[in-house]
């Protein structure tokens, strides 16, 4: 069995007046993010992604168990034969699967079967979570995957973003043609499909708005 072996915490205490500074700038950062449909085919520096994944891999897991592997796909014949399968899928969710209130729902974002943003953009993150670890044959149990991994998704998305690129957070459904066409162990399940890159000349977006703190937040007790 692992110990619990503590270390001193490295831990950088700013001024008041930077806290509030760099929270606001991240926060105007963060309100300019928008899920993009629509990419050129304009490439974007390998840099970039490595570091996305590397920041995403900084969020906190369930029992340190770190249960993500994030697929990079850049190349064009596999970005092809991923839309073709997300399509066909997505095909049949949209003429029958979906249910008229799910339909309804999405029907402000313009969405429909057609995915030309898996082969448009320059790279294609599929987050896989990993339901079990593998020693070898051995099973491992995994913890609280599907929060782990939603929170490292978070980061990614944050981190591609401050570094100038478009992203879109896809979950064709099922998904499970993606394991198969990445050759994904036994243990892991395709999360999210995220092409990555420049938005297309002209890219629209749907005209939405953000729910205001007033009913997102609720405070108990003073404010400091
Ligand atoms: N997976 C489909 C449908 C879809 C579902 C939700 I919930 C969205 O927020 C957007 C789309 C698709 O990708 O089109």
């Amino acid at each position: 069995m692992k110990r619990y072996r503590p270390v001193p915490l490295t831990f950088d205490r700013l001024d008041p007046d930077e806290q509030l500074a760099r929270s606001e700038a991240f926060l105007e950062r963060m309100r300019t993010r928008r899920s993009v449909r629509r990419f050129s085919s304009e490439p974007v520096p390998f840099p970039l992604i490595a570091n996305a994944i590397e920041t995403a891999g900084t969020a906190p897991s369930g029992a340190h168990q770190q249960p993500w592997t994030f697929v990079v796909v850049s190349d064009p014949e596999l970005k092809r034969r991923i839309r073709a399968a997300a399509e066909e899928e997505e095909r049949r969710s949209y003429d029958g699967r979906m249910s008229a209130e799910w339909l309804e729902a999405l029907a402000p974002l313009g969405t429909d079967w057609r995915k030309p943003h898996i082969e448009e953009a320059s790279y294609v993150i599929v987050v896989f979570e990993q339901a079990y670890g593998l020693e070898g044959e051995r099973k491992v149990k995994h913890y609280y995957v599907r929060e782990s991994v939603g929170i490292a998704v978070g980061l990614l998305l944050a981190s591609l973003h401050i570094a100038g690129l478009a992203t879109l957070t896809h979950t064709p459904s099922p998904m499970g043609f993606l394991a198969r066409l990445l050759e994904r162990p036994a243990n892991e399940r395709a999360y999210v499909l995220i092409p990555v890159g420049y938005p297309a000349e002209g890219c629209t977006v749907p005209d939405l708005e953000r729910k205001p703190l007033t009913e997102t937040m609720a405070v108990f007790g003073e404010r400091g």
